[in-house]
């Protein structure tokens, strides 16, 4: 079986790098049935993406080239069982639970296919300035410094990145532990320290929300296709779903019902019971393995 517990080692790389690359964590029958999985959505034209919407404000109604290429579907773990199922897979949930603690949620969950663009060349790409944020939306900009470890998003690589101008995403290494602003390179365009996260299909990365990253244009080769599931505290607000209706939580696992928002009394996302978070055996059972 495949290794899912987290070494000490891996939770140090973590806490340095702000990110850890699990490579193979997903076999080929598994890539295959997500992928078309997004196809399918893509093929009923479910897009769905408001925070463009966002984008477009904040960034004076402009859309970078990558943006305009992009299908970008959420709440995709609500939209069909494939997606539903990897919510609690344990080679995605056991590091999670690891880093963060049982006491956990979903906060979203996203499918983005980034379609090579034509109108940049790998030149004007190495120059331009590109959407460098910290996750969970406006929290990084309201809160005050040093800022808290409050989510974890893992990424799921279906198609691989072997180079640069691939659609990568861009991270700065450590830059979850900034104080401040990034800084740029003023003749490049990029922050300091900048690398491009290169990934085989099958491969997950877990970042943390802090880590200061970017989605970079596809200008080579073929559309790159990867899903990002975003867990973080579960007195936090979900970012892509509200209230789950509670027939469909019904028919799901105490963790899935857990992750999906669940709660016994009405200050439950507060102050949980241990009925609230089942996942608090499962880690006790992990952390046993490991020692
Ligand atoms: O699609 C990408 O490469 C980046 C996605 C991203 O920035 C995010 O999920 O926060």
């Amino acid at each position: 079986m495949k290794q899912v517990v987290l070494s000490e080692a891996d939770i140090a790389r973590f806490e340095s790098d702000g990110f850890l690359r699990l490579p193979a964590a997903l076999d080929d029958g598994e890539v295959s049935a997500l992928l078309a999985g997004i196809a399918k959505l893509q093929a009923d034209g479910a897009a769905n993406d408001d925070s463009r919407a966002w984008w477009r404000e904040f960034h004076d109604g402009a859309l970078t080239p990558q943006a305009r290429e992009s299908f970008d579907f959420r709440n995709v773990a609500m939209s069909e069982l494939v997606f539903e199922d990897l919510v609690d897979a344990p080679r995605i949930l056991v590091p999670i639970t690891q880093i963060l603690g049982p006491r956990i949620a979903l906060l979203s969950s996203h499918a983005a296919v980034r379609a090579p663009v034509s109108d940049l060349t790998v030149e004007q790409l190495s120059r331009t300035r590109l959407g460098w944020h910290r996750d969970l939306g406006i929290s990084s900009v309201e809160m005050a410094h040093p800022q808290p470890r409050l989510a974890v998003k893992a990424a799921i690589w279906l198609t691989p990145l072997t180079g640069s101008a691939q659609g990568a995403m861009r991270v700065v290494p450590g830059s979850h532990r900034l104080v401040g602003d990034l800084a740029f390179d003023e003749l490049t365009n990029q922050p300091h320290g900048a690398i491009d996260m290169l990934a085989d299909a099958g491969d997950i990365v877990l970042f943390e929300q802090r880590l200061w990253h970017t989605a970079t244009p596809n200008i080579l080769g073929q559309a790159r296709v990867s899903l990002f599931y975003c867990y973080g505290y579960r007195w936090l607000r979900p970012q892509d779903y509200g209230e789950v209706e509670p027939a469909r939580l019904a028919g799901m696992s105490p963790v899935r019902k857990q992750l999906f928002g669940a709660k016994t009394t009405v200050m439950g996302h507060h102050l949980p019971t241990s009925e609230d978070v089942p996942l608090a055996a499962g880690l006790a059972e992990w952390e046993g393995e490991r020692s």
